[in-house]
């Protein structure tokens, strides 16, 4: 899996679950369970390039261009744009039609093409893309897998 941006971003956390989040009545949060993730990130670790994987897989990130800033909760990653990546190696992320959620939570400063999530090659029941799908000044949140696409409405590059 690759984490990738090239706007400015700040990752609050990331997560990828394959039997689903225990959401609370609050909207604002969020109950993760380690026994049920395949991988999650909190960015606490405030320094350093690598981002521990609180899940019971172990599954380390390296840090590679981004650095830690203070987040809504706690720290975060700060992405400027220009090289900035969290690589986790090993790990082949989620193929074909097994269900999965992805959750992470950022504020992009601009727009441009990037992805925030990615993992396989270009094949079907393989590649899976969380990135952005530009439509002018604005940006939605766009799923694609190999052969096919599906994009939202909201705006979620604008600075929120
Ligand atoms: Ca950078």
């Amino acid at each position: 899996m690759k984490l990738e941006s090239r706007v400015s971003i700040m990752l609050v956390w990331f997560v990828v679950a394959t039997f689903g989040l225990l959401v609370t009545s609050s909207s604002n949060a969020a109950v993760l369970d380690p026994k049920t993730v395949e991988l999650a990130y909190l960015f606490d670790e405030g320094k350093g390039n690598i981002a521990k994987d609180i899940s019971e897989n172990g599954r380390d990130g390296e840090i590679s261009g981004a650095k830690y800033t203070k987040g809504v909760f706690g720290t975060c990653l700060d992405y400027d744009g220009k090289d900035d990546n969290l690589i986790v190696t090993g790990y082949a992320g989620v193929g074909g039609t097994d269900p999965r959620t992805t959750v992470f939570w950022f504020k992009a400063g601009d727009t441009r093409e990037h992805s925030w999530v990615k993992w396989g090659p270009n094949l079907t029941g393989e590649k899976y893309y969380v990135r952005a799908h530009l439509r002018g000044a604005e940006c939605n949140l766009r799923i694609e897998v190999a052969g096919g696409q599906n994009y939202g409405a909201d705006d979620v590059c604008d600075k929120e």
